[in-house]
């Protein structure tokens, strides 16, 4: 008979096993390069294995920075590797001086989760003491920079509204492509006769009905048409793009990175005045995201910029103003008791008490189809993590527990069905392995 390694070896085991030596691919197959969101969970995994191999991996991602201080959402490895869209699309090189210029990447952004990551390596680190505190100190103090050009890039070219709700261009900023949260937008995304023609490779590796559909495809590279023919320039990609969306999670986590890279700046003596400018733009995000709130439901809402209207459908993103705080109390605490309620984490035909990625309950809810119901172990990590800084702790512990279960049979899906618990999507996923290995290796 022989017997499972523990979870936490197999998570190990896979983030070893998906690094180039460069970069820790996103997944083996299926995402063979590096992810801007993902790079920074992965970091804080490997934080457990390595320090100096985790502040390795966001130095590959800083290095790829754009002049402007946009971290782009993918950075080619230099390796081979199958994907589509390749950096060919792109062409960022030869449309924008913005794009660095030894590394090829992608021209759009990611959630800015990165300054959690480093606060949370740092934290790793200094437990673990000795010559890892050393040098995840050193590695913080070469990041804030860099750290803070992001969020100025976002606070400055993403923000049209003037009133801290940021916006994306695209689905993929969100990190949650395909979800019903962007279907009013990209109903309003015509793509031209002129589309150049292109072969989708994810469904090679992973069966059609749980990934976007072709149409859904067609509307994602025609908005990287649309800036390729404005040379990505951040006002001229925001001016024209056909969907702009304020994103209201993309904006409760840079309200709470602000609030994380001002506490750190303040600690390791950054410039008093760049901090209160971190703090500023936390401030400013937060009062928006909670102005988001739908009276009705008292979930926040995103708000579609080009049709001038509030998208409402019930998905996790509704859940936003847990992350940053902003609420009232008794709007929070009834925020609170939702994530709990029979909609949600509390619902009976769950198979683990995380937060699905739509609510089951909602028409727009498919149980196997990427961000349109099922359940995302990296989510949960974002929940538990927020929920135990705001000193919740009795549900940041219960997301981490169900978070667990929901991984216990170690495939380290990229996502999971939440009425049944079978992994779907990739497998092997770097940063499903590295939140689980954090959630073991948890020390408070
Ligand atoms: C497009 C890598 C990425 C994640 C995203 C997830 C998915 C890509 C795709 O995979 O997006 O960027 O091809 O579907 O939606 O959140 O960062 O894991």
């Amino acid at each position: 008979m022989t017997l499972a390694p523990p979870l936490t070896a197999r998570a190990a085991y896979v983030l070893r096993g998906n690094d180039t030596g460069a970069l820790v691919t996103a997944a083996p197959q299926l995402y063979p390069h590096m992810w801007s969101w993902d790079a920074a969970f992965i970091a804080i995994g490997l934080a457990h294995l390595d320090v100096g191999r985790a502040c390795a991996e966001l130095d590959t991602l800083f290095a790829a920075q754009w002049r402007g201080g946009m971290l782009p959402h993918i950075v080619y490895s230099q390796q081979a590797a199958d994907y589509f869209p390749g950096p060919d699309r792109w062409g960022v090189q030869e449309l924008s001086a913005q794009a660095p210029r030894r590394v090829r990447t992608s021209g759009i952004c990611q959630p800015p989760v990165h300054a959690i990551a480093v606060h949370r390596l740092l934290e790793i680190a200094r437990g673990r003491g000795g010559l890892d505190r050393a040098v995840a100190e050193d590695f913080a103090w070469r990041a804030w920079p860099k750290l803070f050009a992001w969020h100025h890039w976002l606070a400055e070219h993403r923000d049209p509204g003037g009133e801290g709700l940021l916006a994306i261009v695209h689905g993929w900023e969100s990190g949650m492509d395909n979800s019903p949260r962007w279907d009013p937008a990209y109903a309003n995304v015509r793509p031209g006769p002129d589309l150049p023609p292109y072969t989708r490779r994810d469904l090679r590796l992973v069966e059609a009905g749980m990934r976007p559909s072709d149409a859904e495809y067609d509307r994602y590279l025609w908005l990287v048409e649309e800036m390729r023919r404005v040379g990505y320039h951040p006002g001229r990609v925001v001016r024209g793009s056909s969907f702009l969306v304020g994103d209201v999670f993309f904006t409760a986590i840079f309200a709470l990175a602000c609030e994380v890279l001002a506490e750190l700046g303040e600690q390791i003596g950054q410039p008093a005045t760049m901090v209160a400018e971190l703090a500023g733009w936390a401030h400013r995000s937060r009062a928006a995201v909670a102005a988001t709130v739908d009276p009705a439901t008292g979930l926040a809402r995103d708000r579609d910029f080009r049709a001038g209207e509030w998208i409402a459908t019930r998905t996790l993103a509704g859940f936003a103003p847990l992350l940053c705080g902003g609420l009232e109390p008794q709007a929070e605490q009834q925020l609170r008791s939702i994530v709990d309620g029979s909609d949600w984490c509390g619902h009976p035909d769950l198979a683990a008490a995380v937060l699905p990625s739509t609510a089951p309950s909602d028409p727009a809810f498919r149980p196997r189809q990427y961000w349109r119901g099922p359940q995302w172990p990296v989510m949960a990590w974002l929940f538990s993590w927020a929920f135990a800084r705001r000193g919740w702790t009795e549900q940041a512990e219960k997301q981490r527990a169900e978070g667990i279960r929901l991984c216990a049979d170690g495939t380290f899906a990229e996502y999971y069905h939440p009425l049944t618990g079978q992994p779907l999507g990739s497998l092997d996923q770097s940063w499903t392995a590295a939140v689980v290995l954090d959630w073991l290796c948890y020390s408070g």
